[in-house]
């Protein structure tokens, strides 16, 4: 019997819709209420901005923001859930505007490193070992603001930093090649492991693969995957879409491409991904223009379509498809693909 998955999402995944260019159409929801919808749709694991485990953490001296990350801890274990990660949110605030880490301005490089220590003492307060580093605004929009080659310095700095802060915080980068900037500095899966392989503990950074952001990135999200599996490195994943080469969409898992959401499934189930421990996230938003009642909609439709797909996956014809394979014949593999998805 395979290890079920555990699933996680973060507060950001219920939200009150809109578009760059509108209103909230929903109201805000309570993270009372968020909480709540994690326990009715079965995750046990919450993703949390280190702002959201502990608001005005800026305005709040160190022990205090311990003292509220206990509290928040407590909230959780009251409704059997973990935290699954703590992501210094510096892409909000003032000085992050420009990039944190690679900023033009001393101030603020300053600043995003002890903003990344306090998000490490949140983690350590919630009983979670992960930060995620979403590398937001470090890039640039117009290309000749920065200095690539200092600003991978900075990069590494800045998770050394993280590494520094406790011998227990394990880093998963998440790149992501554009916005809010039009050139990040960590586009792709290969940067983040390179960049850690050069830190002081390769051990404890690997990755988080968001698929639309492989695909924003022109490369196939399961490939991603494969790469840093076979190296160790994917401790965690925001499953979602995309369509095509525009803004980051994230809809629903399948929604756009269901065969390269099978093969994501799929190459997570060669690995035994499951058995490892780590959460499955959807990084998925409720249609814009969706009313408030059925704005989780698109959690339960994402969790439902991914074990459907892991029901694909372990009944893949396997003997068939290797058949195809030995005598090269990728017509038929390509038919075997096709059927087995589009079978009852
Ligand atoms: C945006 C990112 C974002 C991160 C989250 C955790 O494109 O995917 O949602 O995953 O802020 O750092
Ligand atoms: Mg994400």
């Amino acid at each position: 019997m395979a290890t079920a998955y555990r699933f996680s999402i973060g507060p950001w995944n219920i939200g009150r819709g809109a578009d760059p260019f509108g209103p909230p159409v929903r109201p805000a929801v309570s993270f009372d209420d968020v909480l709540k919808t994690a326990v009715q749709l079965g995750f046990e694991g919450i993703q949390f901005h280190d702002d959201d485990a502990v608001p005005d953490l800026e305005n709040l001296p160190p022990a205090r923001i311990e003292a509220e990350a206990k509290e928040m801890k407590k909230r959780l274990d009251d409704n059997g859930l973990v935290a699954e990660f703590v992501a210094p949110r510096l892409w909000e605030h003032e000085h992050g505007i420009d990039g944190g880490y690679t900023s033009n301005c001393a101030t603020a490089r300053k600043w995003a490193i002890e903003r990344s220590k306090r998000a490490v003492d949140v983690a350590m307060a919630l009983g979670c070992d992960l930060i995620v580093m979403w590398p937001a605004r470090e890039g640039t929009a117009v290309r000749e603001s920065k200095n690539p080659i200092t600003a991978s310095a900075q990069m590494l700095d800045a998770i050394n930093a993280i590494l520094g802060a406790s011998p227990k915080a394990r880093i998963a980068i998440e790149p992501k090649p554009n916005e809010p900037v039009d050139h990040a500095f960590v586009p792709t899966i290969g940067h983040a492991l390179a960049l850690g392989a050069r830190s002081a503990d390769p051990a404890r950074v690997g990755v988080l693969i968001e698929s639309a952001h492989a695909i924003l990135a022109g490369l196939d999200p399961s490939d991603e995957m494969g790469f840093a599996l076979a190296a160790g490195k994917l401790w965690s994943v925001h499953l979602n879409d995309q369509n095509g080469l525009k803004f980051d969409q994230d809809t629903v898992f399948g929604a756009a491409n269901l065969r390269g959401a099978f093969d994501q499934v799929r190459v997570l189930e060669q690995a035994g991904y499951a058995d490892t421990g780590a959460f499955v996230g959807f990084d998925v938003k409720a249609q814009r223009t969706q009313k408030a009642a059925s704005a989780t909609a698109h959690l339960a439709t994402s969790k439902a379509i991914f074990l459907r797909l892991v029901e694909k996956a372990r009944s893949f014809p396997e003997k068939q498809a290797a058949e195809c394979i030995a005598s090269r014949d990728y017509e038929a593999l390509e038919r075997t693909v096709l059927e087995h998805l589009l079978s009852a």
